[in-house]
């Protein structure tokens, strides 16, 4: 799935890197694996060869030390730093507080539908949310009954709604659009059905559609 805002794309970027990052790091370990059992073999061959049960493996010499110091040190090392310093600036990236120029929307989840107000204009919908492109807005989630969760994967992550109290998903457009979200967690029989359509306008047509709407 593309993803169509800068929060998305920057989560989109980390799971991207972190797949990537995870297959080099296990087809390093497999081919190191399989060197490993042939040379094994190897030398099981050279001690029925010779009789010497105690025959040296390979394993005390220089070359193989630093073989184990740089592959089962320093290299894993380098991974899970890299892995958390992305890891780190991702999250830095996602807003966890309604920025200032962000427009603030009341999302409730309800058994099993999505209820959306706008405080400013009081219009209210279900299931659907109209939203202006290039501008953070302010998902103010909330929840009546279970725990539920909102996720519109190409604007954001996903946050749960709890029924006692808000937790704010910040979600943003870069451009116009449509978006389809469902509720990410389990909440019952129609859980399934808990869908979301997303509508991104530009400003000048989000500000037609409220009037419109009022
Ligand atoms: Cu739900």
């Amino acid at each position: 799935m593309i993803p169509e805002g800068p929060i998305a794309e920057s989560i989109a970027q980390l799971t991207l890197a972190l797949t990537v990052i995870g297959a080099v790091v296990y087809a390093g370990f497999l081919i190191v694996l399989v060197i490993g059992v042939r040379r094994r073999g190897e030398a099981d061959d050279e001690q029925v060869v010779t009789g010497d049960r105690d025959a040296p493996l390979g394993l005390g010499t220089p070359s193989s030390r630093w073989l184990v110091i740089g592959g089962g040190v320093v290299l894993p090392a380098v991974v899970v730093v890299v892995v958390f310093a992305w890891t780190l600036e991702t999250m830095l990236d996602i807003p966890v507080r309604a920025p200032a120029d962000a427009m603030t929307i009341e999302v409730v989840g309800e058994r099993w539908q999505w209820n959306v107000r706008y405080p400013e204009s009081g219009i209210e919908l279900t299931d659907e949310l109209v939203i202006p492109a290039d501008r953070p807005v302010a998902l103010e989630l909330r929840s009546v009954d279970v725990i539920h969760s909102f996720w519109v994967p190409q604007l954001a992550g996903k946050l749960d709604a709890f029924p006692d109290g808000t937790n704010v998903l910040v979600v943003q457009a870069a451009g116009p659009g449509e978006f389809r979200g469902q509720c990410a967690e389990f909440c019952g029989l129609l859980h399934a059905d808990m869908t979301m359509v997303v509508t991104a306008l530009s400003e000048s047509d989000f500000e037609r559609w409220t009037e419109a709407n009022r």
